[in-house]
């Protein structure tokens, strides 16, 4: 049994060199309620291939690394109840054991870089949670920025996290944070986060360059791209302030830790602003997908 399976329009562009965009599961298992994920996912791939790139969604699959799933796969993940939810540590566990698992950031990004994608869009990053001076929670997908060489296209980190921590931590690991088009960071689903970005760029080619010269440089590790939503779907950050300082209440309340914490704090969000934090999140997935092919693009007209 091979490691990796790379569907056969993702093999084939990926030989061509053509441009391809990996996208997470994590988001579709765990990260948001069916049905909505599956039309989600859908409308996120049809994004990609509108502006001219190849989708590559990654799961593993009774212990196959996926790297592009056809339709069927798609429907019957976004289905499934009890899904593992995958980071670099249980990776590698879930394939030995034959099992299946959504992979998050993290995982997308070890499964894209082995496939050859270089460019990677999804909704939000793990970072550093609230409490972490105390839980010493830390999301893993900060130390694969740091290690491996994917672009990677959020909407900022997800605003239930500590958000100055979470710069503090990318910068100490070598990860360039790069505001799209604006000098402030988004904050996921507002436009701003009320701190400054430590970069920013206007352009996809631009980012496409910074990768090409970082790769050229032999610094490993990749981007952070941090692409504001659409300001028609944003919720303005004072109004999302107490929700999220609710949400976080009950998660300390309830004992949740680990795992189960980002979900966790993503479905109670979206019960306290009665699903209007779904649309928001669907929106910029979207956004960062149509953003994402593009930088996709111009990364395929460098050399390797
Ligand atoms: N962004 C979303 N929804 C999600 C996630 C990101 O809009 O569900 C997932 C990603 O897979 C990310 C993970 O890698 O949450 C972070 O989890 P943790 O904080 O446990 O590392
Ligand atoms: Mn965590």
């Amino acid at each position: 049994m091979s490691l990796l399976s790379l569907s056969a329009p993702v093999a084939e562009a990926v030989a061509q060199g053509a441009p391809v965009v990996a996208l997470e599961s994590t988001i579709i298992t765990h990260g948001m309620p069916w049905p909505q994920n599956l039309e989600m996912a859908r409308k996120v791939e049809n994004t990609v291939r509108d502006e001219g790139a190849v989708p590559a969604t990654i799961a593993v699959i009774d212990g196959t690394l996926c790297v592009g799933l056809d339709a069927a796969q798609l429907e019957a993940l976004a289905q499934a109840r009890g899904v593992a939810k995958l980071s670099r540590a249980d990776l590698a566990v879930c394939m030995s054991q034959g099992g299946t698992g959504a992979t998050t950031v993290a995982a997308t990004m070890i499964a894209a870089a082995r496939a050859g994608i270089r460019t990677f869009a999804t909704g939000g990053i793990g970072g550093v949670h609230q409490g972490a001076e105390k839980s010493f929670d830390v999301s893993a997908d900060l130390q694969e920025l740091a290690q491996t060489a994917v672009t990677v296209v959020c909407a900022g980190a997800k605003a239930i996290l500590d958000l100055p921590k979470t710069l503090e931590v990318l910068e100490t690991l070598g990860v360039p944070v790069i505001a799209y088009g604006q000098d402030q960071l988004p904050a996921f689903w507002s436009r701003e986060a009320g701190l400054r970005a430590p970069l920013r760029m206007d352009s996809p080619a631009e980012i496409a360059r910074a990768a090409a010269t970082r790769a050229a440089l032999g610094l490993p590790g990749g981007q952070l791209v941090a692409n504001p939503i659409p300001q028609s779907a944003e919720i303005p950050r004072d109004v999302l302030a107490p929700v999220i300082a609710r949400a976080n209440e009950d998660a300390r309340t309830h004992g949740i830790r680990g795992k189960q914490l980002t979900p966790y704090l993503l479905q109670r969000i979206f019960e306290l602003t009665e699903g209007r934090s779904l649309a928001s999140n669907i929106e910029l997935v979207l956004n960062n997908a149509r953003l994402g092919a593009r930088i996709a693009r111009e990364i395929s007209t460098l050399p390797r």
